[in-house]
């Protein structure tokens, strides 16, 4: 039994208490997604495969307008993407960030977490890591974000601090073994090279097989001054439920910077008993669950204050 099994006291029934499978992710689109993993856990697939697959599903989605293809572009017109992915069986991440042309990122995450020496790679080192590995090269921009970013140019408005959304996914698999995803093409019409939380290992996401994992979403800039992931998964090792371990991160946060009230920021997790939690800066965060019996949009309501 490892040093943090016993602090969290997990290990010793770790096998009888895994309950297995599920997922939880962010946003509506989130039941895309973890129903996407949800297929592949079922049938006894492991869930780093489920976190990879059911984020591909939205990259993919010309319709969402904040992840992968069709993703809102920076202030020069180029989607610029991020993602990350950390697997719990081995405690490995890798992570992009900065990337450009590439339609599925989480991807070229886990081949960075995979086949490189490396756990993070950006820009055009990302990209000709892709090339490289086979991923194509590719438009992002679509005929809708491109009218969208043509708009925001007449309009000169700035960085939109209202269109963000990434896809974060937790799971479980029936081996007991756990993994985390997100990926995002960040704030509208951001400055070319920013880069938010997603990406970034504790911030966007963590995981830990012993415990359990989180991801989050929402304005990148306050976000990955909390490594807000990382925290939720240690009050979780020190006892708390994955939703009180998120409404204690949201908290901290909020305790140390009143003023993040005004911003989203929003963060799922998800236990090795199968338990699920989510909290918000905002009223009506809505995300996804699924396990065997039932996949489902729940919301977190009133937002963090009135769940207390
Ligand atoms: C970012 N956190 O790049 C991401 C965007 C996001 O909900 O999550 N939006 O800042």
């Amino acid at each position: 039994m490892t040093e943090s099994q016993i602090e969290s006291g997990l290990g010793r029934d770790s096998q009888r208490i895994a309950r297995g499978p599920a997922a939880i992710a962010t946003w509506n689109f989130g039941k895309t997604a973890v129903e996407t993993s949800g297929q592949i856990l079922i049938e006894g697939g492991s869930a780093l495969d489920a976190v990879e697959k059911g984020i591909n599903v939205i990259e993919l989605d010309a319709s969402e307008c904040s992840v992968g293809y069709g993703g809102l572009p920076n202030a020069d017109g180029i989607v610029e993407v991020d993602a990350a992915i950390m697997d719990g069986k081995t405690h490995d991440a890798g992570s992009v960030a900065g990337l450009k042309h590439i339609k599925c990122p989480i991807s070229v995450a886990r081949r960075v977490m995979e086949a490189s020496d490396h756990a993070m790679l950006v820009g055009d080192g990302a990209l000709a890591f892709a090339i490289t590995h086979g991923f194509q090269i590719e438009h992002l921009l679509t005929d809708e974000s491109k009218a969208k970013w043509k708009a925001w140019l007449e309009k000169s408005s700035g960085v939109d601090l209202t269109t963000h959304d990434t896809i974060g996914l937790v799971t479980l698999d029936e081996q007991g073994n756990m993994a985390s995803g997100c990926s995002t093409s960040g704030l509208g019409y951001k400055h070319p090279g920013r880069v938010g939380d997603s990406p970034l290992i504790g911030s966007g996401l963590y995981m830990d097989n012993d415990v359990g994992g989180a991801a989050a979403t929402g304005l990148g800039e306050e976000i990955l001054k909390f490594c807000p992931c990382f925290l939720t998964v240690e009050y979780m090792r020190n006892g708390y439920s994955p939703m009180d371990a998120c409404r204690k991160t949201i908290g901290r946060i909020l305790d140390k910077k009143p003023q993040n009230r005004k911003v989203s920021i929003a963060l799922v997790a998800l236990n090795r008993r199968a338990e699920f939690g989510a909290a918000s800066t905002q009223p009506n965060f809505p995300y996804a669950i699924w396990t065997p019996q039932n996949s489902e949009v729940r919301n977190t309501k009133g937002g963090n204050l009135d769940q207390k």
